[in-house]
């Protein structure tokens, strides 16, 4: 089963909306007209439209980094997919580890956000990963089991294989350490093998990326792995020529 390679900068609290204008326009000509990879870009919500406007017409989307479950209501400080959709925004990542750190993100919420997003034309991103303390005490495979399914549960099965799903280690994120390429590819390889349980086509079509300290120097042989389909880049993806480095890695 051959999938495009996805690769997702996550620019986090990162770039005024200035500095966002400055960064897509280093990227444009780098990556806007490659094909065969998905070069996605997730600003600021207060970016989001001078990116989406600025990337239009070329080969980068724009996502997301998080949405409410709900449309509408009141829920004080919060973004629906619905107001997403509507500025062209194509997708959105959910569940990011920071997210669920810093912010009470639960499983729960996550069961009704991804359809949410589905529902109003944006892929999700569900993000997995386990603590440092999950993976010593052999506890890795638990938590995504259980996060894979909360997150997946409400989705219908001919849409399971449009979700994208990144597996990052907590204990990598930002801080420098990388899984090694056999570690992220057995894990990416469970994480498949999760999706496969729910269909066995959509978990053979389901792109599983891995995010946590991607690097131009690391990216080939991690993106080189038969079960890892592409990266969620944060550090790396605020340069526009490590971006563009790695996206090369993923042709
Ligand atoms: C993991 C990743 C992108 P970084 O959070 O989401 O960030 O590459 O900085 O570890």
């Amino acid at each position: 089963m051959s999938r495009k390679p996805f690769i997702a900068g996550n620019w986090k609290l990162n770039n005024t909306i200035a500095e966002a204008e400055e960064l897509i326009q280093g990227l444009l000509p780098r990556v806007g007209a490659v094909e065969d990879v998905d070069v996605v870009v997730a600003p600021s919500f207060l970016s989001l439209s001078a990116v989406v406007d600025s990337a239009r017409g070329s080969a980068v989307q724009v996502y997301a980094q998080n949405m409410h479950e709900k449309d509408s209501g009141a829920f004080t400080g919060e973004v629906s997919a619905p107001m997403l959709a509507e500025i062209d925004v194509q997708g959105v990542i959910l569940g990011h580890s920071e997210r669920r750190q810093y912010f009470g993100e639960t499983d729960r919420a996550l069961q009704l956000k991804v359809p949410r997003a589905l529902e109003a034309g944006l892929i999700p991103i569900l993000c997995v990963g386990e603590t440092e303390e999950e993976r010593e005490q052999g506890d890795t495979e638990r938590r995504l089991r259980h996060q894979v399914q909360e997150g997946l549960e409400k989705v219908p099965v001919d849409q399971l294989s449009t979700v994208v799903v990144a597996y990052e280690p907590i204990w990598a994120i930002g801080t420098g350490l990388t899984a090694t390429p056999e570690q992220a590819q057995e894990t990416c390889g469970f994480v498949r093998a999760l999706v496969q349980g729910f269909d066995k086509e959509a978990g053979n079509a389901v792109r599983v990326l891995y995010g946590g300290s991607l690097k131009p120097d690391n990216a080939a042989e991690i993106l080189g792995q038969p079960d890892i389909d592409g990266a969620l880049v944060g550090g790396a993806s605020l340069d526009a020529e490590s971006f563009g480095a790695i996206v090369k890695a993923a042709q």
